[in-house]
């Protein structure tokens, strides 16, 4: 029996060292150690051994068991390991491999043009203010000196919340606000949106922005008005823009004027964007404030005057952008809005 004990050792060593793959221990681990292997029949066998011969026997059977045993379990380790390389080999990261670009949002033209609009003017010292965008009938258009025959209190022009509310259709309703508030002076700018039932073309939406502006104090004149509108045209669009008022008539405003400014495509040459104006579009409205107006807000015209404009920010950003159309601002398609 030790002979045959012996045998199976080296025969079961060297078909291990000849296997390749964890399928061919696994056949020899059931041909030698399994239910029915070959060790496992000759130590059911020991029985017939004398009392003597079997603790020898025992021990050396358990003996290469334990060698074949831990064979298997080195051949396996071994294995395993280079499966691994291979593994690893082949998932190699191949770093020329170009990376995905995180898409980074921005800001909405509009609002880029309507936060360097505040930043210009709080570096000439206004304040920036806001209110709401429905406001009253008396903010809309009473108090700013509207006659009640006014064609644009008409239901086809104005949406009306109720009788007395509106979604405001400029944002002179913020003078109104700013006065009453009862603190002099007044060097105010306020953004936001205004609503009116116009059609929609090139220049014409019927939502869209306006920034007010605001000064009141004592000999605030014309000038100043002229001034303070040539100063942010300049700082805006650069200092060969040249600006244009046109005569004009609000209820709130005396003397009033339209403002435009050189054409962005032309500088003021003449060119089919313009029609050969050398004009822009009109950006603004503007004026000395009427003296009803200052009354209605409880200040004395004869103490006190000032100048107010009221510019279309989309316009604005038209010209600065050369943008030919205003549905492209609210169409929000993201390769258009990519490009500021
Ligand atoms: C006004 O709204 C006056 N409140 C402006 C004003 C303020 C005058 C203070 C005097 C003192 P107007 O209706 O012209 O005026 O509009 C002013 C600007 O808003 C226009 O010049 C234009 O740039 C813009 N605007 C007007 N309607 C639209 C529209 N439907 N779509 C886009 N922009 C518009
Ligand atoms: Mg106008």
């Amino acid at each position: 029996m030790k002979e045959q004990l012996l045998k199976l050792k080296e025969e079961a060593l060297n078909q291990l060292k000849e296997c390749s793959g964890n399928a061919d221990i696994e056949k020899i681990r059931v041909q030698y150690l399994g239910k029915k292997g070959e060790l496992t029949l000759i130590l059911r066998s020991m029985g017939s051994l004398s009392e003597e011969e079997r603790p020898e026997m025992g021990k050396l059977a358990n003996e290469v068991r334990a060698v074949i045993e831990e064979e298997i379990k080195a051949i396996k380790e071994e294995i395993t390991a280079k499966e691994n390389q291979k593994n690893a080999k082949s998932e190699i990261i191949d770093i020329t491999m170009p990376g995905r670009i995180p898409e980074i949002g921005r800001r909405h033209p509009l609002i880029q043009v309507k936060e360097e609009l505040e930043s210009v003017f709080m570096r000439m010292g206004y304040d920036v203010v806001s209110g709401p965008e429905i406001d009253t009938v008396g903010n809309n258009f009473d108090d700013l000196n509207a006659p009640y025959d006014h064609p644009s209190r008409d239901r086809s022009d104005t949406f009306y919340v109720s009788d007395d509310l509106v979604l405001r259709t400029q944002t002179s309703p913020m003078q109104i606000r700013v006065m009453k508030e009862g603190k002099l002076p007044i060097r105010m700018v306020s953004t936001g949106r205004t609503f009116r039932f116009d059609d929609v073309d090139d220049t014409h939406s019927p939502m869209f922005h306006q920034m007010e502006c605001l000064v009141v104090d004592k000999g605030v004149t014309l000038a100043n008005l002229k001034d303070s509108i040539d100063q942010f045209v300049k700082e805006l669009f650069g200092s060969n823009m040249k600006t244009r008022f046109r005569p004009h008539n609000f209820p709130f405003t005396e003397p009033s004027a339209e403002v435009d400014v050189s054409c962005h495509a032309c500088m003021g040459e003449g060119c089919p964007t313009c029609h050969g104006t050398g004009w822009s579009m009109e950006l603004l409205g503007c004026g000395m404030v009427h003296p009803n107006v200052l009354r209605n807000c409880g200040i004395d015209p004869e103490i006190y005057s000032g100048y107010a404009f009221g510019m279309g920010i989309d316009r604005v950003t038209m010209v600065k952008y050369g943008i030919p159309n205003i549905r492209l601002l609210f169409e929000n398609d993201v390769r258009f809005l990519k490009q500021f």
